[in-house]
Parts: C-alpha cells; structure tokens; sequence
C-alpha cells in the first residue's frame, strides 16, 4: 500500500509538471522530429493537444516553422473493419490554409504518412506541419483511440497533389489523395 501510495504521488507530480509547463507540447516534438527521426513509441492521447500547440509554434533556429491554418478544416474518417480499411473521403480537395482533421473511427490504430513528396519545399512544410512524434519524415503518428483527432495543416503547402498511406493498412490499401488548390 504505501508503495503504491508513493508511486501514485509520484505519477501526479510528473503529470502536474508537464500541465504546468508553458511551452505546448509540440514545440520540443517538433524540434525533436526536426532532428531525428523519430524512433520512440507515441504517447497518442497528445497528439491532439500537440496539433493544437504546433499550429502556434514559431520557428526555431531556421528551420521551416509549422504554418497554422487559416482556413477551413475538412474532416477525413479512418475506419477498419469486415468490409476494408479507408480513409473517407479518400479523394478530398483543399485550399492552401485549410487543415484537415483525420479522425480514427474503427480499426486502428491507423495513421498519415505522406508519399512521392518530391518538392523539397512542400517537402519540408508538410513534415514541419505534421505535429506529434512522427515515425519518421512525413511519417505521422499512431491514432489509436476512437474519436482521437489529428490535425495537419496545409498553410504554405505548395499546390499539388499529395498521395498518403496507413502505414499499418498499406497491405489493406488503406490510402488517399489530397489535392491542394
Ligand atoms: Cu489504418
């Protein structure tokens, strides 16, 4: 019991410290992803909060910054079961400035990892927008939980078309297009 009772306090003060930081969370994420390629296990009940934080994170050290969206925000579902795993809408147009919110319905845990990025600058603003721990570049997170959100935004993402997989679904043809205007 009393092992417990210190382990539990101890949880709560590291919890409590990382709410009472000042600097969102997306801001050494997305220095770290910036960096290195990411090999640590998500922690994915962040990454909504992360989205939020890298939409107002500044540039550091002059890298490309994440450009927060100032447009609308399209919704694309994941879904996984009996009859296919999807991103829906598959095909999806946006304006440069909109943002998009993928949302894990069933199946997962799914994810976006952008392909066939040639650019080197939409390359490097399209990774600079994609918050959280990503696996790599372009590579985004793990969204395991139902209703769990990620948010990438496509300000300053030059026009194009911008083909992305689940990475667990590629198998499963889990991908979609997204063309911004
Ligand atoms: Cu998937």
């Amino acid at each position: 019991m009393r092992f417990h009772g210190i382990a539990l306090l101890t949880s709560a003060a590291i919890l409590g410290a990382c709410g009472g930081e000042k600097q969102p969370a997306a801001d050494t994420s997305a220095a770290a992803a910036a960096t290195t390629p990411a090999a640590t296990t998500t922690p994915t009940g962040d990454t909504a909060a992360a989205a939020a934080g890298a939409a107002t994170t500044p540039a550091a050290g002059g890298a490309v910054a994440a450009a927060p969206a100032t447009g609308q925000t399209h919704e694309v579902k994941m879904t996984g079961d009996a009859t296919g795993y999807k991103f829906e809408p598959a095909n999806l147009t946006v304006k440069q400035g909109d943002a998009i919110k993928f949302v894990m319905v069933s199946g997962g845990p799914h994810n976006v990892a952008f392909q066939n990025v040639t650019d080197p600058a939409a390359k490097a603003q399209l990774d600079a927008n994609m918050p959280g721990q990503k696996m790599g570049e372009l590579n985004g997170p793990m969204i395991m939980q139902p209703n769990e959100a990620y948010v990438i935004s496509f300000a300053k993402v030059p026009p194009g078309k911008y083909d992305y997989v689940c990475t667990p679904h590629l198998a499963m043809n889990m991908k979609g297009v997204i063309t911004v205007q």
